[in-house]
């Protein structure tokens, strides 16, 4: 056997390894109906994470994977709002679902206990994969059992959250844009947002005897996360939501946090695309208005980028204020796919410089450079699996695939090294948080299943 055989057969026998353990955590972390997220921090259905899931799932069992989404769609409001999380029934999980208590809205479901906020629209791109995975007849007959959810959904974010119609959705709450803690979020609410009696806490040090009682310290050393006053004003910003009733109107009305979000609708931009081939594929009829408001939205999306710094950001929804804080969402303008040739180069410099997305393993969720980076704290500087999927979906749509490549590779480092966390360190490539992450083994199959192709 030539040595260059023998290393294939060595990456084949690893790959099976790494692919048996992948398969290992979503047995694991199945909750029947669905996935929960990770074992313990994370036992409810949360919307992003189900949709990676059911990307991963869709290689070894189609039937599971439609499962997965199937289910996010019981806890679909009436008026079309697909809620971030669905919690588990259980006298367990009672404090959780009373935290949220979306009973209060008469658009939430009955019997079904759910947030009242949403997350990142990754449902179409989730149903468009699962969907690959079938013959044609079926797959349209998949198409058609989801649209009506599916439609529901995107003129929900397209009149609830774009309320003057002019092409970008808003978002509510850091959650919804699933990067929690993200540096652009976090700066608006440090420079303008802090309720008085949080801003107290700070200035007498009692944050410390109140993070003595998070839940997640658990997974991390306290405050490694996020510091105990991000995530009072977390809670803080919903309570507020919830003393609203969930009402767009009112909470707009006295709003905490408004931003037009840029991971959010990059994916938005891309989800219509899916949305407009699902139409196609089964003749469905789109209404004229929503057509409209999709044509618009790609052009909007122009906006965001700033020329003086050569990048996109996310802005505020009130003033159109960008909101110059670069984040790994920086770089989803390239998933989005509606952005020039020219602009798509810019954005893949910053990736190839190693002090900015650039650094020995796959991106990082906020830039080396940046003030607020830090290697291990959560959405402020360690690698996530799934934005760095987003954006190898991206790079090869724009025909980089040597860096697309690249990056694949970096991450089956990561898992092999670390196991399937949660997240990375992306300077030395250990891995933190919860361990047995859902959608890390999900997308790492996905990867592993799409090599072979
Ligand atoms: C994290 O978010 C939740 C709140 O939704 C949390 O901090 O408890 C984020 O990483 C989010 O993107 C993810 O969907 C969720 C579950 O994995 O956890």
């Amino acid at each position: 056997m030539s040595s260059l055989e023998y290393d294939i057969l060595i990456t084949m026998s690893k790959n099976d390894d790494l692919l048996a353990a992948a398969r290992n955590v979503l047995q694991k972390n199945d909750k029947g109906l669905y996935t929960m997220p990770a074992p313990g921090l994370y036992p409810h259905q949360w919307l992003w994470d189900s949709c990676f899931i059911a990307i991963g799932l869709r290689h070894d069992d189609v039937e599971r994977a439609k499962m997965e989404i199937l289910s996010l769609l019981r806890g679909q409001w009436s008026n079309g709002m697909l809620p971030h999380i669905i919690f588990s029934k259980g006298h367990q999980y009672r404090r959780d679902q009373n935290f949220w208590y979306s009973k209060i809205s008469p658009f939430a479901p009955d019997g079904v206990a759910t947030s009242g906020i949403t997350q990142p629209p990754m449902l179409a791109e989730a149903i468009v994969r699962v969907g690959e995975k079938m013959p044609v007849v079926e797959r349209r007959s998949w198409y058609r059992q989801v649209w009506p959810g599916l439609l529901a959904y995107h003129q929900w974010l397209f009149t609830e959250r774009d309320p003057h119609g002019e092409g970008l959705t808003l978002q509510i709450h850091p959650w919804e844009t699933g990067l929690d803690n993200t540096p652009p979020w976090m700066g608006e609410m440090h420079d303008h947002l802090l309720p008085w009696w949080i801003r107290a806490l700070q200035a007498t040090k009692t944050d410390t005897v109140v993070g003595w009682f998070r839940r997640d310290s658990h997974v991390e050393p306290r405050g490694k996360r996020y510091s105990t006053i991000d995530a009072l004003a977390m809670f803080d910003a919903q309570r507020r939501l919830k003393r609203k009733a969930y009402n767009i109107q009112h909470i707009l009305d006295h709003s905490l946090f408004a931003i037009e979000d840029l991971a959010f609708n990059s994916i938005f931009i891309r989800a219509n695309q899916h949305l407009l081939d699902i139409a196609k594929s089964t003749r469905a009829t789109i209404p004229p208005d929503l057509l409209g408001r999709i044509h618009l939205s790609a052009k909007t999306f122009d906006e965001l980028w700033d020329p003086y710094t050569e990048s996109y950001y996310s802005r505020d929804f009130i003033t159109h204020r960008l909101i110059k804080e670069p984040s790994v969402a920086s770089l989803l303008p390239l998933y989005a796919g509606c952005i020039s040739k020219e602009r798509a180069a810019l954005l893949i410099k910053s990736l190839e410089n190693e002090h900015l997305f650039g650094p020995p393993y796959p991106v990082p969720s906020t830039p080396v450079n940046s003030p607020w980076f830090q290697p291990n704290g959560y959405w402020q500087g360690p690698t996530w699996f799934n934005t760095n999927w987003l954006i190898i979906d991206g790079l090869k749509r724009y025909g980089y695939k040597h860096h697309a490549a690249a990056l694949v590779d970096g991450m089956h480092e990561l898992i092999e090294q670390g196991g399937y966390r949660e997240y990375f360190n992306p300077i030395n490539g250990s891995g933190h948080g919860a361990h047995d992450f859902s959608w890390t083994a999900a997308l790492s199959i996905d990867l592993l299943q799409s090599d072979k192709r």
